[in-house]
């Protein structure tokens, strides 16, 4: 039988609720430590355990038919997938922040400053929207010690409480996407796939209205 390859984190922030959305939605599988694939033993469903970052690739690539993944990271890696429902929870915002010091009073005082980011696809978006020029540095990770360690004025990371901003020393000045956790999907599925996939999400749509 035709099963459905779905891509989840392996662990980190979605992780968690990626399981307990399927278990909600009636489907167990057994979430053993360490394995990087498994299978559903009441739903034609293979589940791979993946980087966030490389989920848009293996959907598009057609690897994984689906996938649970931040829309953040679906639009910075600018592969073709379908998004095809939202998924109420990795709530939180690209921001652009500065040090408290910094008067900030528009978009314009970005202009000829370095934006530390490890989102450089979207912020150059932004900038380019807003007709601002900048100097991006891309980071992969403790963006928020940037403009500290005098590496950066500006950066743009997520948010979802402040407190790691607060931290920092660092105000939030400009939102630049609102994000969550989506299931994507490959263009071209087979038609088996397709009717699986639609089954799925008639389920998580009823998952969905029985929380609101
Ligand atoms: O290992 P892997 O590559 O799979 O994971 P990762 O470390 O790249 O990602 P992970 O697990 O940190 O985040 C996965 C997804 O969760 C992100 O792509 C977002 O879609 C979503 N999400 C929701 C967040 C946050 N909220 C969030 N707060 N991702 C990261 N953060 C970080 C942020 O970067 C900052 O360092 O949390 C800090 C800020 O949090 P606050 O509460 O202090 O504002
Ligand atoms: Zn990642």
């Amino acid at each position: 039988m035709m099963k459905l390859k779905i891509a989840i984190q392996k662990s980190g922030r979605l992780h968690d609720d990626s399981i307990k959305l399927l278990k909600e939605c009636g489907i167990d599988i057994n979430n053993g430590v360490n394995k990087l694939k498994t299978e559903a033993s009441n739903f034609p469903l293979e589940v791979f355990f993946l980087r966030d970052d490389d989920i848009p690739q293996y959907i598009e690539d057609g690897v994984a038919d689906i996938g649970i993944v931040g829309e953040n990271v679906v639009l910075e890696k600018k592969k073709q997938v379908n998004i095809v429902e939202k998924l109420n929870f990795g709530k939180c915002r690209l921001s652009m922040a500065v040090p408290k010091s910094f008067e900030y009073n528009s978009v314009k005082d970005l202009e000829n400053t370095r934006i530390a980011t490890s989102y450089p696809v979207i912020v150059q978006e932004f900038l380019q929207r807003n007709g601002i020029k900048a100097e991006i540095h891309e980071i992969s990770g403790s963006v928020e010690i940037a403009p500290g360690i005098g590496l950066a004025d500006a950066i743009c990371d997520l948010v979802s409480s402040g407190s790691t901003l607060f931290m920092n020393g660092l105000k939030e000045v400009e939102t630049v996407l609102k994000s969550e956790a989506v299931l994507a999907a490959c263009h071209n599925l087979q038609p088996e796939q397709q009717q699986l996939l639609d089954k799925l999400v008639f389920r998580i749509q009823a998952v969905k209205r029985a929380k609101n």
